[in-house]
């Protein structure tokens, strides 16, 4: 191990000290590989790095998937820019403002993306924090009952670009959408984690529709209850990659007079949920 590990949260996350994300050959992304697989995000300190370093760290995970519009702030179609600076009225970034409910990235597609990787450049003076909670947690912490109860149920997941939260919904016949597992299985780890969001997760396709909205309602809550969370609050030159088929993430409020700018690449994944 050239790594040293350090807990963020007892259910998930660990700092790594010693990445030179500039150099990450075979055997440190083997290294890394198997510490995302164990603590599920990882969070690298103090290492400012450019687009390509970023993208080139990202693909030690697995192939990376493009933006679904290159923001002028980026110079490569892989960089997903995460900002409210704006230009007159327009954000030059995407997902610009305040609170974003909880939510899987691209669980609205049929292969949704394996990783999320975020690195930090400007940041407001407060809030803002990204929160992470462990799927494999909650998914073991449920009352067996309910563990049967989820067996073979599948989801309908929609989304509506730019959303935040679910109250505001305002979907169109074009919106996206896919229908996943309620529980899927990570294939690497063989650990089973729950596979509905708030902020996208509409209903439990096997059920009559009250009864789905009073089970999402129910694994919603629990789904988000602190002892699964890690909160990371961002310092600039962080560099954070969690593994997006078992962790959800969401994110607090800010002060929207505040510039706050992060970086994203996106690893994909090469199959579609599993039971
Ligand atoms: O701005 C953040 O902290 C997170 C944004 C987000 O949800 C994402 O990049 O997928
Ligand atoms: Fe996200």
């Amino acid at each position: 191990m050239t790594y040293q590990t350090l807990p963020l949260s007892p259910a998930l996350g660990a700092e790594v000290r010693g990445v030179d994300l500039t150099h990450i050959d075979d055997a440190h992304a083997q290294e890394l590989n198997e510490l995302w697989l164990k603590h599920h995000v990882l969070v690298i300190r103090d290492h400012s790095v450019t687009e390509d370093e970023l993208v080139e760290f990202a693909q030690s995970f697995g192939s990376i998937e493009n933006a679904r519009k290159m923001s002028p702030l980026a110079t490569r179609p892989e960089i997903m820019v995460i900002s409210n600076i704006r230009e007159g009225e327009a954000a030059l970034g995407a997902l610009p403002d305040g609170e974003l409910f909880w939510h899987f990235d691209r669980i609205h597609q049929k292969v949704p993306n394996k990783a999320g990787v975020l690195h930090s450049i400007e940041l407001p003076s407060k809030g803002g924090e990204t929160r992470f909670s462990s799927m494999c947690q909650a998914y073991e912490a449920l009352p067996e009952e309910t563990k049967r109860k989820l067996e073979g149920l599948t989801a309908l997941n929609t989304y509506q670009y730019g959303q935040t939260n679910a109250a505001n919904k305002q979907l169109t016949k074009d919106s996206p959408s896919a229908v996943h597992p309620v529980v899927r299985t990570i294939p690497e780890t063989g650990k089973k984690a729950l596979y509905v969001c708030r902020l996208m997760t509409d209903r439990i396709l096997e059920l009559p529709e009250a009864e789905s909205e009073a089970l999402l309602a129910e694994l919603f809550d629990h789904c988000e209850r602190p002892e699964f969370i890690y909160e990371h609050s961002w310092r600039l030159g962080d560099t954070l990659i969690w593994d997006n088929r078992c962790v959800l993430h969401a994110r607090n409020d800010f002060n929207e007079n505040e510039r706050r700018l992060l970086k994203r690449v996106t690893v994909g994944d090469t199959v579609a949920p599993i039971a």
